[in-house]
């Protein structure tokens, strides 16, 4: 028997929703799904209908009447165990979605139309009457345009344009760390974005520059494979202060060689007047009006300080979404690991505090993390290039390292809204930013 996957079984959890809040029905209800293949389902026809043929679904409804699903009404359907009402089974034909996939769009679709389809015979829809028919048609069509969608966007654009500020903006968590000196994001960082059936999974990228040191190379790496092919849309992020420039023009057009939708933030809006933004809208404008070849699809005005147009755009990029279910679990807002978070942290808080003295910042490793302590305990390393930056980041009577831990321990506490115990190690790594080893013991 073909065995439900998590990912099938959750869903159809999520289908059942829709089609309970479309209908406004209420209570606890469950449904056994099997899915089989053609030979399975003959074999059912037969035994249950005495046809012999196979078809794409059936169902097998176990109640009379529907109303509140409650052990009250339904005191002989009540499964104890899941303190549910039992509804009946429905058997879907897998071999017939994959025959029908194309016709009506993906597998995908398909497996979740013949769910709903057999969900609806359960709770009592039928197709008798071209009456029926249409009711049960429309509900069906109602439901599928709810199901789960998503898309991938890459965040591009020049370092310090505000790239990670718009992710950790319409993310509405901070997932990417974000700080005043150009090249802060070293990684590509993901943040995710979820409302009701919508999810935007955000690539942020390090901003474009030449490749140096090996950390650079990195960098250029996880800049090239976001640049890749991999997402389903391209959000260019422009620092308004800085004009539009001829690197600009040159990631813009070369974007819009792909097929991948094009938007671009016009962003810090807050800094500067209509004089300085006209400009680079005139110049965009004929970008977005090609005869040729792909435009830009649309040219928002944004600012992270004051929250200009990220809904906006927020909305712009929920309608690029697509069917095929969500990347991410709902819950989630960045797939990185918890260390790599405080790292990321601390490395933010180091780079506010030194951004004078330590022009090329810090690396931070994180030793352990101790969970079932209280407070959970933390303890990293501060990893520097010289012994006179290791005194510069230590600080007076260690009242550097101390202000960076405790401004890093607050943020990381909301993190995990938990208290926090972080200790801080600096210590010196000549060169670490060409080491290979290095660079990936830190997480690189
Ligand atoms: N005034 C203003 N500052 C902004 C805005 N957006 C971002 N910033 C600031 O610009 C700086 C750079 O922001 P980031 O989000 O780190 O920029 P980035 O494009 O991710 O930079 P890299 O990761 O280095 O490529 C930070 O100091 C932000 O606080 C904005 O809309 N208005
Ligand atoms: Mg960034």
């Amino acid at each position: 028997m073909f065995k439900l996957t998590g990912d099938i079984q959750a869903g159809f959890n999520r289908l059942a929703g829709i089609v309970f809040y479309t209908l406004g029905l209420s209570g606890n209800a469950t449904v056994d799904v099997e899915v089989i293949d053609d030979e399975q389902m003959r074999e059912l026809n037969r035994t249950t209908r005495d046809v012999d043929k196979t078809t794409d679904v059936l169902s097998f409804p176990a109640l009379d009447k529907i109303t509140a699903f409650t052990k009250k009404n339904y005191p002989n359907d009540f499964d104890e165990m899941q303190n549910a009402v039992v509804l009946g089974d429905i058997a879907i034909n897998r071999d017939a979605v994959e025959r029908q996939a194309k016709e009506y769009g993906t597998g995908d679709r398909e497996m979740s139309y013949l769910f709903v389809h057999g969900l609806l015979h359960i709770l009592g829809y039928d197709h008798m009457t071209d009456d029926d028919k249409s009711k049960m048609r429309a509900v069906e069509e109602q439901v599928l345009a709810e199901r789960d969608k998503s898309v991938v966007v890459a965040v591009v654009g020049r370092p310090n344009a505000g790239k990670s500020s718009i992710v950790n903006a319409i993310v509405g968590e901070k997932v990417s760390i974000v700080s005043p000196k150009p090249q802060t994001t070293r990684d590509r960082i993901t943040g995710i974005c979820t409302e009701g059936s919508r999810q935007i999974v955000f690539l942020d990228t390090p901003g474009m520059f030449k490749p140096r040191t090996k950390l650079d190379e990195h960098m250029d790496k996880s800049i090239k494979s976001s640049l890749g092919g991999d997402a389903d849309v391209v959000l260019v992020v422009l620092d308004c202060t800085k004009g539009l420039t001829d690197a600009d023009e040159k990631l813009i057009t070369d974007r819009l060689k792909s097929r991948a939708p094009l938007y671009v933030a016009v962003n810090k809006t807050d800094l500067k007047g209509y004089d300085a933004i006209y400009p680079i809208l005139e110049k965009l404008n004929p970008l977005m009006t090609r005869a040729e070849g792909k435009s830009i699809k649309d040219v928002i005005p944004t600012s992270c300080r004051t929250g200009r147009n990220i809904d906006v755009l927020k909305s712009a990029l929920f309608a690029e979404c697509v069917d095929g279910g969500f990347l991410f679990p709902a819950d989630e807002y960045t797939d990185r690991p918890i260390k790599f978070l405080i790292a990321e942290t601390v490395r933010e808080k180091a780079l506010l505090f030194l951004q004078d003295e330590i022009p090329h910042g810090v690396g931070v490793s994180v030793r352990s993390v101790d969970e079932n302590a209280t407070p959970v305990r933390i303890s990293c390393d501060v990893i520097v290039d010289k012994q006179s930056h290791k005194q510069i980041a230590i600080g007076d009577k260690g009242e550097m390292i101390k202000r960076i831990g405790q401004s890093a321990r607050r943020d990381i506490e909301r993190m995990l809204d938990r208290s926090v115990y972080l200790e801080l190690f600096v210590k010196v790594r000549t060169g670490w930013r060409d080491r290979s080893d290095i660079l990936r013991d830190i997480g690189y």
